[in-house]
């Protein structure tokens, strides 16, 4: 298999979860050293299609930052850099445009969720999301997509904008491949495990932060919903009991049925304990790291700096291929 180009970008908020933790941070670590170059981008562009606070996106891209690098990632081994630094992806959004269907933009799922969410203004930034969102990822013909099972439909569309450009303008962009863990794929919400585990579509109390303190874990983890039984088994009729089965898994880097054959017998107070114990073990390393490196914020900028000038110069190579190749400027 050749070596992978890889690319995520994840929203600026200093109240990254256990969900965004599992289905992404934790595959952003494990592919630096496979990507060649692995790429990670803090969408602050993508965080104004909502209604947000300008004082408060800057602090909070510096929280996701110094989240990101406490978690592992290495500026030395990937290129880590904010969204908007390099410009070439607002131009590539509207260059893809072109090739984009209205039709495909209106039965994204999350736009139909967070615009009927919206109090104020359903804004066009929201549902040209995924174009954005396609242009972060072709801009560095990326091959392989990190993202939790949420983004299947956004990665779905960028390759059928791919795809489509490459026919209409002749073979430019790559088409790249989407990847979501084999386990958290989508973390739900402990007190509606119905819901997936969300920043602004959940409940608080279902909500793990990274940054939550042992104490507010274990508290979370004891109210979490379970059912009538008594089996620590995965079910269909048991989401919440599968859902903090696949966390203690993930946790712990082992099978779910490990989990299973371990808890056989146990009553769910008990499981829900070691599961506590399990998610503090994974994140409090990941908040003392957070707590050290977040008041340098000069640091944190040299790091983001650097990352967008190596960003720079591959996505701007790749703007002058699409720009030659649709006609546009000087030859
Ligand atoms: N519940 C989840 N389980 C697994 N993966 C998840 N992701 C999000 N929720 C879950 C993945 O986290 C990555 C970064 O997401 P983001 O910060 O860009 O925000 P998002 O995708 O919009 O998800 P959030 O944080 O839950 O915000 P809301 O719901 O308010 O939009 C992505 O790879 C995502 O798949």
């Amino acid at each position: 298999m050749s070596t992978p180009i890889i690319f995520s970008g994840i929203q600026p908020t200093g109240r990254k979860h256990l969900g965004n933790f599992i289905g992404a941070v934790q595959q952003y670590v494990e592919g630096q050293d496979r990507g060649e170059p692995a790429i990670f981008c803090i969408v602050d562009l993508h965080a104004i299609s909502v209604a947000y606070e300008p004082a408060e996106l800057r602090e909070c891209l510096y929280d996701t930052t110094a989240i990101l690098l406490a978690a592992g990632l290495d500026p030395e081994r990937c290129i880590l850099f904010r969204q908007s630094d390099v410009r070439e992806h607002t131009e590539l959004t509207w260059l893809l445009s072109a090739v984009t269907s209205h039709g495909d933009l209106n039965r994204m799922h999350q736009f139909k969720d967070k615009s009927a969410r919206q109090r104020e203004l359903v804004s066009a930034a929201l549902f040209f999301y995924p174009v954005l969102m396609a242009s972060d990822v072709l801009a560095y013909r990326a091959t392989e997509v990190p993202v939790g099972d949420d983004q299947r439909q956004h990665v779905e569309l960028m390759r059928e904008i791919g795809r489509r450009f490459n026919e209409r303008f002749g073979e430019t962009l790559v088409v790249p491949e989407l990847k979501i863990p084999e386990v958290g794929a989508r973390i739900m919400d402990l007190q509606e495990p119905e819901r997936k585990m969300s920043t602004t579509g959940g409940t608080e109390a279902g909500t793990v932060y990274v940054l939550d303190e042992p104490g507010t874990i274990r508290k979370k983890l004891a109210s979490a919903v379970t059912d009538s039984g008594r089996e620590v088994v995965r079910g269909p009729d048991k989401a919440g009991i599968t859902n903090l089965i696949d966390i203690l898994a993930v946790a712990r880097g082992v099978d779910q049925a490990e989990i299973e054959l371990e808890f056989d017998g146990a009553g769910y107070g008990e499981f829900k304990k070691a599961v506590a114990e399990g998610v503090i073990e994974l994140l409090a390393p990941v908040r003392e790291r957070y707590a050290e490196l977040r008041p340098d914020q000069a640091a944190l900028e040299t790091a983001l700096a650097a990352g967008a000038e190596k960003a720079r110069a591959i996505a701007a190579a790749t703007l002058a291929d699409v720009r030659h190749a649709m006609g546009i400027g000087p030859k």
